[in-house]
């Protein structure tokens, strides 16, 4: 038996650590590389909010964009294949970095989003939340609050803390973690980069999907280059094989 199989037959708590690279199968775009969506706006000047306060129709108008792609998503093989691993672990938590809730309606049940969702907005001003779908249209976006602030998306821009609660929480189940499994994430964006860092120095077996190598790749001790939606079900399928009872 190889060590992977080893620690994948002997796993209890396992993580799986996700990016935009899962959601590209969902037709969702990632933000680095060819195709990305900084290659049309640098992220300086719509992911901060510095920009949205500068700028909070051109602001409003992108994040729009966004979210409509995102609410005629549907999860793909990927998501399904982590909402599954359920049945294979004693304990299983999704840490994601996206906004899109595909997880969710994928089924898994524990999923923490360290960069907030498109599926919420904010009151800029008195931070009101709201769920974006009952937001009225307005003509220029942004919408307003009774109290006459902009509302505003509920993600994590860059120069923002972090949700404390989630990102705590994120970090303890990390540091427990015997299995943690990195996705289409490319490992650039602090502090969320630093779990899997973090998974490494506390003795967790790492595994890396993603279709290129990352700044932390060389941690990893098994790499799957490829789509996620073809590897992470067949991932499934082995170790659902190692973990039965036979
Ligand atoms: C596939 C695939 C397929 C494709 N299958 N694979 C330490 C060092 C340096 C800088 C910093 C540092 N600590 C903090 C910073 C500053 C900054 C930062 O990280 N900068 C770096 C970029 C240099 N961080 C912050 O500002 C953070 N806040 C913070 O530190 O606050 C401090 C503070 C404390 C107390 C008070 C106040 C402040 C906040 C970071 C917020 C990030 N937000 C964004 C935007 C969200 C909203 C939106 O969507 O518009 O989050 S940035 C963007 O990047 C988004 C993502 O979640 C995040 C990560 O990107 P991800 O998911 O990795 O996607 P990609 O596109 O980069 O990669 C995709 C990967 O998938 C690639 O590898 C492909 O190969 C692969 N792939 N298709 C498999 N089908
Ligand atoms: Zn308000």
């Amino acid at each position: 038996m190889s060590s992977v199989e080893g620690a994948v037959r002997a796993a209890r708590r396992a993580v799986v650590f996700t990016g935009a690279g899962i959601s590209q199968e969902s037709g969702i775009g990632t933000f680095r590389g060819p195709g990305g969506l900084w290659e049309r706006f640098r992220p300086e000047e719509v992911a901060t909010p510095e920009a949205f306060a500068a700028r909070p129709e051109l602001v409003a108008r992108w994040y729009a964009e966004r979210f409509a792609a995102m609410r005629a998503a549907v999860p793909n093989p990927g998501h399904r294949a982590i909402a599954s691993w359920e049945a294979l672990f004693p304990s299983l938590v999704v840490v994601t970095q996206n906004i899109d809730r595909l997880h969710q309606r994928a089924g898994s049940r524990d999923v923490l989003e360290l960069h907030g969702t498109l599926w919420v907005s904010r009151c800029a001003r008195c931070r009101r939340e709201v769920a974006t779908e009952s937001l009225p249209p307005a003509e220029p976006p942004p919408a307003r609050c009774d109290c006459g602030g902009m509302f505003r998306p509920g993600v994590v821009w860059f120069g923002e803390a972090l949700p404390l609660d989630v990102f705590a929480r994120a970090e303890a189940e990390v540091a427990a973690a015997d299995l943690f499994v990195a996705v289409g994430t490319s490992a650039t964006v602090w502090p969320a980069a630093g779990l899997i860092e973090l998974a490494a120095a506390s003795g967790a077996l790492l595994v890396e999907v993603n279709r290129d190598e990352t700044p932390m790749s060389r941690l990893a001790a098994l790499t799957r280059r490829g789509a996620a939606g073809e590897e992470l079900p067949r991932l499934g399928e082995e170790w659902g094989r190692w973990r039965s009872p036979s």
